[in-house]
C-alpha cells in the first residue's frame, strides 16, 4: 500500500481524485470484539476519506485511550498520529493543529475519554474552535475497562450485570451547541448512509465538527435493558432528514417525488449539504431550534440523528489567533524567535 502516488504511473482502476484506491486508506487490522460499532465507524471513515480525496499524507489523527480510541491506528495508516493520556486527545490536538493549521484533524474519543475524564478539555477545544472533525464513539459504557457506565449512560438504562443507573446523561451534542460549536451531529454507527455523507460535511467546516455517533459496545452493553443496545437504537432511531453532500459546487435543490426542495446549506468553499426532510421539521441553522430538539428528544427517550447544528459562517481558531497563511511549523527560526538583541532589551527591562 502506498499513499504517495507516483505522478508519472498511471492511476490504479477505481482511484480517487489523489490517485489513490480505497485499500490506501486501510490501517492495520483491528483488535477490537467482532461486532463493535467503532469498527463499522472505521469502515464508514474509511470511505468517506477515499470519496473525499484526502491525501493521507495531510491528515493527522488524534485520540485519547478505550477502545475507541485505537480507532486512528484502523485507518489511514500513512498520516501523522498521536494517542494521547485518557481524556486530552483535545489538548494534544490543539497543539499540533495550532503548529500546523492546514492539516485535516481527525479526532476521535469514546464517550469516557470526552464526557467523562476529558469533559474539561473538550469544552475548551470546542470553545476555542479548533478546526478538528472530533468523533465521539459514544457506546454509554467504558468498553476496555469492562463496561462501567460512562457519563453519558442515560438515566435508569441497566448494566450488564442488571445494574441501574441513578446518573443522568450528560448530552455532548447540547454541551457543544452551548459551547459555540458551528457544526454538530448524532448519528448510528449502522447507519453508513448517514454518516457517510456527515463525515464528508465535517471535514469541509471551519472550526471543531462534533459527531457524537452511537456505537453498541456489543461485549458490555448490548442487553436488555440498555439504552445503546443495536435492539434499542435500531428501535428509538429518529433520523432528522436525508443527507447529501456535494463538494465544491453551486447549490442546486433537485424537488423529490412530491415536489419538495431540500434544505441547503452551504459551506464557504462553495460544497453544499443538502437536508431532506423526513417526519419533521427542523433546520439546523436555528440554534434554538437545535437546542429545543436535543432537550424534547430527551424528555421523549428519543434518539434524534442527523445534523442538528450548523453555522456555516463559523471563525476557527487559527483565524482568530490571526495566525497566517503559514503554518508555524514551516516558519524560519527567525521568525518564530526574538533576536539575542530583543530578549536582552526585555530583560534590561525587567532588571
Ligand atoms: C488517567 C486514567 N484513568 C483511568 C484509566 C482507565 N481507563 C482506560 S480506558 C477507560 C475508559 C474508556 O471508555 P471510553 O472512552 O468510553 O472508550 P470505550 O472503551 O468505551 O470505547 C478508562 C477509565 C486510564 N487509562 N487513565
Ligand atoms: S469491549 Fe466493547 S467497545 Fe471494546 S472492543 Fe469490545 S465491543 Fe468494542
Ligand atoms: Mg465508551
Amino acid at each position: 500500500m502506498s499513499a504517495a502516488r507516483d505522478p508519472t504511473s498511471p492511476a490504479a482502476p477505481g482511484a480517487n481524485a489523489a490517485g489513490l484506491t480505497r485499500a490506501d486508506y486501510r490501517g492495520a487490522p483491528s483488535t477490537l470484539c467482532p461486532g463493535c460499532g467503532h469498527d463499522s465507524i472505521t469502515n464508514h471513515l474509511q470511505t468517506a476519506l477515499f470519496e473525499a480525496d484526502i491525501s493521507p499524507l495531510r491528515a493527522a489523527k488524534f485520540s485519547g485511550i478505550g477502545c475507541s480510541s485505537k480507532t486512528t491506528n484502523y485507518f489511514m495508516n500513512q498520516s501523522h498520529g498521536l494517542n494521547a493520556v485518557h481524556g486530552r486527545m483535545p489538548a494534544i490536538a490543539t497543539g499540533a493543529l495550532l503548529a500546523n493549521h492546514t492539516l485535516l484533524g481527525i479526532g476521535i474519543s469514546g464517550d469516557g475519554d470526552t464526557a467523562s475524564i476529558g469533559l474539561g478539555h473538550f469544552v475548551h477545544i470546542l470553545r476555542r474552535n479548533v478546526k478538528l472533525v472530533y468523533i465521539i464513539e459514544n457506546n454509554g459504557v467504558y468498553g476496555l475497562t469492562k463496561g462501567q457506565f460512562s457519563a453519558t449512560a442515560d438515566l435508569g438504562t441497566l448494566s450488564k450485570a442488571g445494574e441501574r443507573n441513578e446518573l443522568p446523561a450528560i448530552d455532548c451534542c447540547a454541551v457543544s451547541i452551548l459551547m459555540g460549536c458551528g457544526f454538530v451531529a448524532r448519528s448510528f454507527s449502522g447507519d453508513r448512509k448517514q454518516l457517510v455523507p456527515l463525515l464528508k460535511a465535517a471535514m469541509q467546516h471551519r472550526g471543531t465538527a462534533v459527531i457524537d455517533v452511537i456505537s453498541p459496545c456489543v461485549t458490555f452493553n448490548d442487553h436488555a435493558g440498555s439504552t445503546r443496545s443495536y435492539d434499542y437504537v435500531k428501535a428509538h432511531d429518529e433520523p432528522l432528514h436525508e443527507v447529501g453532500f456535494t463538494p465544491g459546487c453551486a447549490a442546486h435543490a433537485v424537488a423529490d417525488d412530491e415536489g419538495e426542495s431540500p434544505t441547503e446549506v452551504e459551506l464557504p468553499d462553495g460544497s453544499v449539504i443538502a437536508l431532506r426532510k423526513l417526519e419533521r421539521e427542523h433546520d439546523p441553522r436555528d440554534r434554538e431550534a437545535a437546542l429545543r430538539l436535543l432537550e424534547q428528544a430527551r424528555q421523549r427517550g428519543e434518539l434524534v440523528t442527523g445534523l442538528i447544528y450548523i453555522d456555516p459562517a463559523s471563525r476557527p481558531f487559527h483565524e482568530s489567533l490571526r495566525l497566517g497563511a503559514t503554518p508555524l511549523a514551516m516558519l524560519p527560526d527567525e521568525k518564530l524567535r526574538p533576536s539575542r538583541e530583543a530578549l536582552q532589551a526585555i530583560m534590561a527591562e525587567l532588571a
